[in-house]
């Protein structure tokens, strides 16, 4: 990525030049489960166009890819998506092939299974935690074979009630664990920890913000960095100044984007507020390229009652925007008038940015790469929702179940 302090902003060719070089190079991951049927706690509305294998799954994200042109990879959780470890590989990779997609970011799943109940790698029983390791091992060998360079460990381990559970000697357990696994990394891969301070449990999570991912990265090796997803945060929280401190150490390893109002409601990106992913931008792009060259942009979305193609499509064109606007900011005049503590200038120039409409120039440049410049229109026209609603409603509507 290239240090925009080297650019300045000037002419209307100038900024057409910096958000088309951008968009060249912007591109965002999306994830098999964004395609699935999903629900709340209480229940599941089935849709008739989602996704129940992974050949349906692929497909949709082909044909995402094949509507923005920027999300050539997919992200992939093992035990939904490759349910029998390593032997899925050659499946992955014919499907990888027809579907002009390549598997993106490893997803290990420690939260399902019974032996989870009292945690995986924070597990109190040194066996549990065996069978955990074991799964990240595997989520490593995956990776590695599939030619992926990230694993995105998220851990739902925590306790309900005070008092029932260690927190120092859980902390240990996980050092450990997350040791061994990025012992096994090659050079080549890297192990993102991702943090949440809430849900499923309601007292203490092992891993609930950014500090504890960051201790836990560090303490595994260089090859661990930090995952921030955008909902895990209380609300109010400034998400965009965690970026600055995980750049500013050179831990930031990627995000999971998605918006909320209340809590991880995991709703398309930008929905509620545009401005905090516009300002998310902002600190990675005035931050060295060093320190932001390796970023992996994906998204951890799940449509409840919005069409999940749909939905990924407004997310990627939402994603393309906000970077945009984020790329107009003149660093090198903005930092002047901050160094000159000139408030109401550094803002409204900030500010000049979001409102700037870059939506003509981002239609150019999709006209000029060969891409559809309205995908939400070209989705529509190519009745791709309805073909495959129509092969696939039978089997999604015999899926309908509760969680009650
Ligand atoms: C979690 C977290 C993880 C995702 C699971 C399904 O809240 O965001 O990244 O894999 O949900
Ligand atoms: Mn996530
Ligand atoms: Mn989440």
């Amino acid at each position: 990525m290239t240090n925009r302090h080297m650019t300045s902003l000037g002419t209307a060719q100038s900024k057409q030049d910096r958000v088309w070089e951008a968009l060249d190079r912007f591109r965002i991951e999306i994830p098999s489960w964004g395609f699935a049927n999903t629900g709340t706690r209480f229940g599941k509305f089935v849709q008739n166009a989602a996704a129940t294998t992974i050949e349906e799954k692929f497909a949709d994200a082909g044909e995402v890819n094949r509507l923005t042109g920027a999300s050539p990879t997919v992200a992939l959780h093992v035990l939904w998506d490759l349910p029998n470890g390593t032997a899925d590989v050659e499946k992955i990779r014919s499907l990888e092939k027809r579907h002009g997609v390549k598997a993106g970011s490893i997803n290990p799943n420690l939260f399902q299974s019974q032996e989870y109940k009292f945690g995986s790698i924070a597990n109190p029983n040194a066996e549990v935690r065996k069978m955990a390791l074991g799964h990240l091992l595997e989520s490593v060998e995956i990776g590695r074979a599939l030619g992926s360079r990230d694993i995105s460990i998220w851990v739902s381990d925590g306790s309900n009630y005070p008092g029932t559970s260690s927190i120092r000697r859980r902390i240990g357990w996980m050092e450990e664990v997350l040791g061994a696994m990025h012992a096994a990394t090659s050079d080549d891969q890297r192990l993102l920890i991702e943090y949440k301070p809430f849900e499923p449990a309601f007292y203490h999570t092992d891993i609930a913000d950014w500090g504890m991912a960051l201790h836990l990265a560090q303490r595994a090796g260089p090859r661990a960095k930090v995952l921030v997803d955008t909902g895990h945060h209380y609300p109010g929280t400034n998400i965009e100044q965690i970026v600055a401190w995980l750049l500013h150490v050179d831990e930031l390893g990627g995000f999971h984007f998605n918006d909320r109002k209340y809590a991880d409601d995991d709703l398309t990106l930008g929905s509620i507020d545009p401005y905090q992913v516009f300002r998310i931008f902002h600190e990675i792009l005035s931050a060295p390229a060093s320190t932001t060259d390796e970023i992996a942009y994906m998204i951890d979305q799940s449509h409840n009652l919005k069409g999940k193609m749909e939905a990924m499509v407004q997310t990627v064109v939402t994603a393309q925007e906000l970077f945009a606007k984020a790329v107009l900011i003149d660093g090198e005049a903005l930092s002047a008038l901050q160094d000159e503590c000139r408030l109401v200038e550094a803002e409204e120039l900030f500010r000049d940015s979001f409102w700037t409409d870059v939506r003509p120039m981002v239609r150019a440049w999709k006209e000029a790469r060969g891409l559809p410049a309205d995908p939400l229109r070209e989705l529509r026209e190519s009745g791709y929702v309805e073909r495959i609603s129509g092969e696939r409603a039978k089997k999604n509507q015999g899926a309908v179940s509760s969680y009650a």
